[in-house]
């Protein structure tokens, strides 16, 4: 008997618009049925929402591979939309080199040297916002910030960073099925493809930025020139679209928490915790995909070659099995190990400043707001991949 039947089969699509807007009651049954399951419009795909199976997929590089892309599409059976990611969608021993150079580059000494930066714009935005008094959080807040201090900090000129937007927004929605989603993202793509790659050349990125100091690796023969454009590309992929809705999530987190708001201004060390336990509650990246690459098992469930395997990162960051009461958002959890920027090999290589843009924003907002009040309800952008918000009505009060 085919060992695959044992697998507890499931309804949802992941992808329709009711478990986007809302995924966590999809998030529990998924958990509930077992370590391992299927769901019945993805016949090729087996998905774990525990968390224990999620960070086991993800610290397992060599059963579960991400050459293959690590969205529903298996680039080894289908073409890519875009070429391949040299770090995101690559294994070992490729995907070792490019990520010494970008962590190299995105790391603490360099957090070290922007923190000022990055701070004085947090300071300068929150106050407009706070003057504004009535805002809308994703619009003045959330999304202005990371499209001001990355693309500086990456040496990208001023004029046409809104297609960072839109580009971000077509590479996370190629994460999913072709669905009307990724069909209305991608009718743009043209000249926001051509605009991106124009941009990831050296001539474009001012010299000293995170963009230059890739070509410089290719100075030094760490890496080819070839290599270096599309490494640029994944700082302008996932530099900014990724931080928007991290940041917008948590001022979701926290408007929505009054007690929580009040203990972070009551404490502004809390900054930090308050942006990670967002983070594990509100999870921006809500899946990434591994393939099997060679017939192997999760939990005892045999797998396939090939099979595409779907993690639930929002999923495992709110099992039972691992966090007491992981529905309430606690900004003194400290929610170590949570897998909202992945795990392993392929965690999140521009984490550090990922973590810097929050707590400065955070801290910011702590140190001149005294509670934050919703004006409304808030609207979402939907996204294959990610969690975001299109709107997100506020009141800061000035303390
Ligand atoms: C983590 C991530 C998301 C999207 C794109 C990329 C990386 C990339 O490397 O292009």
């Amino acid at each position: 008997m085919n060992e695959n039947t044992a697998i507890p089969e499931l309804e949802f699509d992941p992808y329709a618009p009711e478990n986007l807007l809302d995924p966590y009651p999809m998030h529990e049954a998924l958990r509930e049925a077992g370590p391992v399951v299927k769901l019945r419009p993805y016949p090729s795909v087996v998905a774990c929402a525990r968390h224990e199976q999620v960070h086991a997929v993800l610290n397992d590089h060599q059963s579960f591979i991400s050459g293959a892309g690590v969205g529903l599409t298996n680039f080894n059976l289908e073409a890519p939309f875009r070429p391949k990611s040299l770090i995101l969608e690559a294994d070992p021993p490729l995907h070792t080199q490019t990520r010494a150079v970008l962590s190299r580059i995105l790391s603490p000494k360099t957090v070290m040297q922007i923190r000022a930066t990055f701070a004085a714009e947090a300071d300068a935005l929150v106050d407009r916002c706070v003057a504004k008094g009535e805002i809308d959080g994703i619009h003045d807040l959330a999304q202005p910030y990371p499209l001001k201090v990355f693309p500086d900090a990456v040496g990208l000129e001023a004029d046409g960073r809104e297609n960072l937007l839109l580009y971000g927004d077509m590479v996370f929605n190629s994460m999913g099925p072709r669905n009307e989603l990724l069909a209305r993202s991608t009718e743009r793509v043209a000249p926001v493809t051509t605009w991106i790659m124009e941009h990831c050349r050296r001539e474009h990125l001012r010299p000293g930025g995170f963009g230059d100091q890739i070509y410089q690796a290719a100075d030094s023969g760490e890496i080819s020139f070839e290599q270096a454009p599309l490494l640029v590309r994944s700082f302008l992929s996932a530099g900014v679209d990724t931080t928007i809705n991290g940041l917008g999530n948590a001022l979701y987190s926290l408007a929505h928490h009054p007690e929580q708001y009040a203990k972070l201004h009551a404490d502004l060390t809390l900054a930090r915790p308050a942006f990670e336990e967002a983070l594990r509650w509100e999870s921006t990246a809500q899946t990434f995909f591994r393939t099997a690459g060679a017939d192997t098992a999760i939990a005892g469930i045999q797998v396939q070659k090939e099979t595409k395997v779907l993690c639930f990162l929002a999923a495992a960051n709110r099992d039972p099995r691992k966090w007491p009461e992981p529905d309430r958002y606690d900004i003194e959890r400290r929610p170590s190990g949570h897998v909202a920027m992945g795990s392993g090999i392929h965690g999140c290589v521009g984490q550090v400043i990922a973590r810097l843009e929050g707590e400065v924003v955070l801290t910011a907002l702590a140190k001149r707001v005294k509670r934050i009040d919703v004006m409304g309800p808030h609207t979402r952008r939907l996204n294959n991949t990610l969690r975001a918000l299109e709107t997100l009505p506020l009141r800061l009060v000035a303390a």
